[in-house]
């Protein structure tokens, strides 16, 4: 039996993975349509060449034709996720020897929730089938590639450590704006994956070597681990109708020494790359040494798509999700009326919280599976990171197991019992934590022993394996009714654990004021005085004015805020700005598609449709407020889940009005009929669904034909339903040749129909070889040509 426990694997040194295997499947006569992975039963001598022959040319590591063994994407084939890993693994320990072998985890090709129907508990299982599996057989690492959505990287990366002992690499696929497709930049990637636990981090597929340098660039300044990257051969590019990719090897390689030279040791090719790409960068690296990186650890919270970095200025932990003294949040949560919470973490972002506390602990409800809800819905209409706020462990592991990105949990204290239950959650899903000094005694009354809790609190993380910057230290605010003399001991506090330990430091500051009246006079002057003393990250309430003006002027007072030019924007029209705040008092439709909230979209179109009507109510809110957000979504304000959850927020205005319209008028509201389909070979619907979602809101009638559709079929739906737009996606380079006989098909029928193209590897160029009228670079763009087509303007 092969060790694969004790089989040594430094990452540190370079490892040279393979090139692609699609290609070479292709090479080796792969037709279109034929699943990959069926090659692992029907022709696994093929299969074993294929590894051999990167072997020969210097790779260190194969990896299993896996890519899209799991349940989901073989639903309709004749082959169960167990005989494809099994035979996958077998053939590959069976060329590597005592050479190593990855086991290969491909993205399920489905939505993950809020987004789609896939729930993380969902990817969670699919993902544990296939490692079990693999790691039964003798894989010697995990590797997780071509992730678009950090959520569902997660659920992988759990199921490895899970599942197996095996180590984890995981690399993910950026567009060419520098985000994931769920709008993940890399220092959100690197904070969240690497606290993870992976044993090294990178990105593959999607873009040529040349495009990845700036995000390579940025993962190298974050990431402790290891850097792993596998480019395309350049972009696609179509050469006597095959798909080719433009970076031969020799350029390859070059491009390999750079990011060597920038602190890359595992390499490898991803689509379009062959033995020939891997033998260059085999040579290469002969005459390389790893670059020794020196990376500064931060302390950083994360949501999918924005990372606040503690230290880098003053970071607002909004208070207000907190039922404590609040009785309208109380009777919300006893209610499961959920907008009213939703509204108060927009206000808190729009006031300028960073990250925003969330405790929703009250007797009558049930803590933890409120938790979830709130946590589920609270991602799809802020961005910020979350601080989960509670006093059981059970409802602490619950939330940050399904949470998108690396949270801040609040909080642990220095009484053993506490640590023992908290520090295992932190370091398993990787969090930050708060620790408060307190234990079994109490709050101490002076700052020299607040400091000594401190010590042990860092002390008894770090054996845990948690780092000190993963800490954040909260010397804890008496009222100043009760305990009058013990205030300024804390702001001591705060100074010396900063100055001894190094963390960086939280207070909740309107603690001070219970008691007292004009609480706003007490706070506001506390946090000055906490601020100097250095305070990072106070928990306050963002809506107050004057906490938010107090650290403004500090800001500037402290030379922060360079040339005060914060400041001044802020306040230079102050009287304009006082009245606004941010802070919506009377929402309008267009503010609440705009921020989500598919509740109250509903019950204001009810509203609004007594005095306007239904096309009114179209044009004049729904349309431009998709606009706007579209516009957002353009210049990278907002991300792709936003856009769809503004999306899904028209939808229901728009039930509501073709509900009304139908019953008044006995017409259906349509802009336009649209026909989509996923072409033949593809079963890659994502980007189509997006785009359906996209259309129907915009008030398109759109005909789904489906993934893996047959060129026949697609006209056919045309010739009957008369359709005169006609969308097309392909995700994968196999496919896109499906696409142009797909075109040529309908062209050869002569159907009077026009035809837009979208898909990862396609561009403006690609479309036009292959005889498309429009190229779709995202779905925003496809709303753009149906309008223009259908003269929506
Ligand atoms: N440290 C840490 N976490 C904390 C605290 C801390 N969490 C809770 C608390 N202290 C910080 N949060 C609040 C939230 C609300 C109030 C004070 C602190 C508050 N609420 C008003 C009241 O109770 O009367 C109600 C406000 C309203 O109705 O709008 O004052 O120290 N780690």
């Amino acid at each position: 039996m092969v060790n694969i426990v004790c089989k040594k694997i430094n990452l540190n040194n370079f490892l040279l993975f393979d090139g692609a295997m699609g290609t070479m499947l292709q090479k080796y006569g792969l037709k279109r349509g034929e699943l990959p992975e069926s090659y692992n039963i029907l022709h696994p001598e093929i299969i074993e060449k294929i590894h051999s022959e990167y072997f020969e040319a210097g790779s260190d590591v194969i990896t299993t034709n896996t890519f899209g063994a799991n349940r989901y994407k073989l639903k309709n084939s004749q082959y169960t996720v167990s005989e494809i890993v099994v035979s996958a693994v077998k053939i590959a320990r069976k060329v590597a020897g005592n050479r190593l072998v990855a086991l290969d985890i491909g993205p399920i090709g489905q939505l993950m929730e809020p987004l789609g129907m896939l729930t993380f508990e969902d990817a969670y299982d699919t993902f544990s089938e296939q490692i079990k599996i693999g790691a039964r057989e003798g894989a010697d690492i995990i590797l997780i590639e071509t992730m678009t959505d950090i959520y569902e990287a997660k659920a992988a990366i759990l199921a490895a450590k899970e599942n197996s002992s095996l180590p984890i690499i995981c690399t993910m696929s950026y567009q060419s704006d520098g985000r994931t497709l769920t709008g993940t930049d890399p220092i959100t990637m690197v904070n969240v994956l690497q606290s993870l636990g992976v044993d090294a981090i990178g990105v593959n597929c999607s873009l040529g070597p040349n495009e990845m340098l700036p995000i390579v660039t940025e993962i190298i300044k974050y990431s402790k681990v290891p850097v792993m990257v596998q480019p395309n051969a350049g972009l696609p590019k179509l050469k006597n109708r095959q798909t080719v990719f433009n970076v031969e090897a020799h350029e390859f390689a070059e491009y390999a020494k750079l990011m060597v030279e920038m602190g890359v040791t595992i390499l490898g090719g991803c689509c379009g790359t062959t033995c020939e790409h891997i033998k260059a960068i085999n040579n290469v690296l002969k005459n390389l040494e790893p670059v020794h990186r020196n990376v500064q650890k931060i302390t950083a919270v994360s949501s999918s798509s924005l990372t606040i970095v503690l230290g880098e200025g003053i970071k607002i932990i909004g208070e207000r999700i907190n039922p404590t003294g609040k009785k309208k949040l109380k009777e919300a949560l006893k209610n499961n009326n959920l907008d009213y919470i939703l509204q108060e973490a927009i206000n808190q972002r729009d006031a300028g919280a960073d990250i925003l506390d969330v405790n929703v602990g009250l007797p009558e409800i049930d803590e933890r599976e409120v938790m979830i809800q709130v946590i589920k819905e609270l991602k799809s209409v802020v961005n910020l990171p979350l601080q989960i706020d509670s006093v059981r462990p059970d409802v602490i592991e619950a939330a940050v197991r399904i949470y998108n990105g690396k949270p801040l949990i609040n909080s642990v204290n220095g009484k053993d019992e506490v640590m023992n239950s908290i520090f295992p959650i932190v370091k398993k899903y990787g969090a930050c934590v708060i620790g408060l000094t307190l234990d079994d005694n109490g709050i101490p009354s002076k700052a020299e022993d607040r400091l000594k809790i401190a010590e042990k609190i860092v002390r008894r993380a770090e054996e845990y394996g948690i780092e000190r910057a993963d800490i954040i230290i909260d010397c804890l605010v008496l009222t100043a009714s009760a305990q009058q003399s013990e205030v300024k001991e804390t702001i001591r506090a705060v100074g010396l654990v900063k100055s001894t330990l190094g963390v960086k430091t939280t207070l909740g500051v309107s603690n001070v004021s219970f008691g007292l009246p004009q609480r706003e006079i007490l706070n506001r002057t506390f946090l000055a005085a906490a601020l100097t003393a250095g305070l990072d990250a106070p928990i306050l309430n963002p809506l107050s004015t004057e906490m938010i003006s107090t650290i403004n002027a500090f800001n500037v007072l402290w030379n922060k805020d360079i040339n005060s030019k914060k400041y001044i924007n802020a306040y230079s029209s102050f009287e304009e700005k006082t009245i606004t705040n941010g802070v919506h008092k009377n929402r309008d439709l267009d503010r609440i598609i705009i921020d989500g909230l598919k509740e109250e979209a509903k019950e204001l179109t009810l509203e609004l449709l007594k005095t306007m009507s239904a096309m009114e109510i179209v044009n004049k809110y729904l349309i431009p407020s998709l606009d706007i957000v579209g516009k957002k979504y353009e210049s990278g304000e907002i991300f792709l889940p936003q856009l769809l959850q503004s999306a899904e927020t028209v939808k229901k205005a728009f039930e509501v009005i073709k509900e009304s319209m139908l019953a008044s008028t006995g017409t259906k509201l349509s802009k336009g009929k649209i026909a989509l389909a996923t072409v033949k070979g593809d079963i890659h619907d994502i980007g189509k669904n997006i785009v359906k979602i996209l259309l129907e809101n915009y008030g398109f009638e759109v005909i789904d034909l489906g993934k893996d559709v047959h060129e026949n079929d697609v006209v056919n739906a045309v010739k009957s339903g008369n359709i005169k737009l006609v969308g097309l996606s392909a995700l994968m380079t196999t496919t896109v040749r499906s696409m142009e006989e797909t075109i040529k098909a309908l062209r050869e029928n002569n159907l009077d129909c026009t035809v837009m193209v979208g898909g990862a590897v396609l561009n403006e160029e690609y479309a036009k070889m292959i005889d498309a009228d429009y190229y779709a670079k995202d779905a925003t763009e496809s709303v753009k040509i149906a309008r223009k087509f259908f003269k929506c303007e």
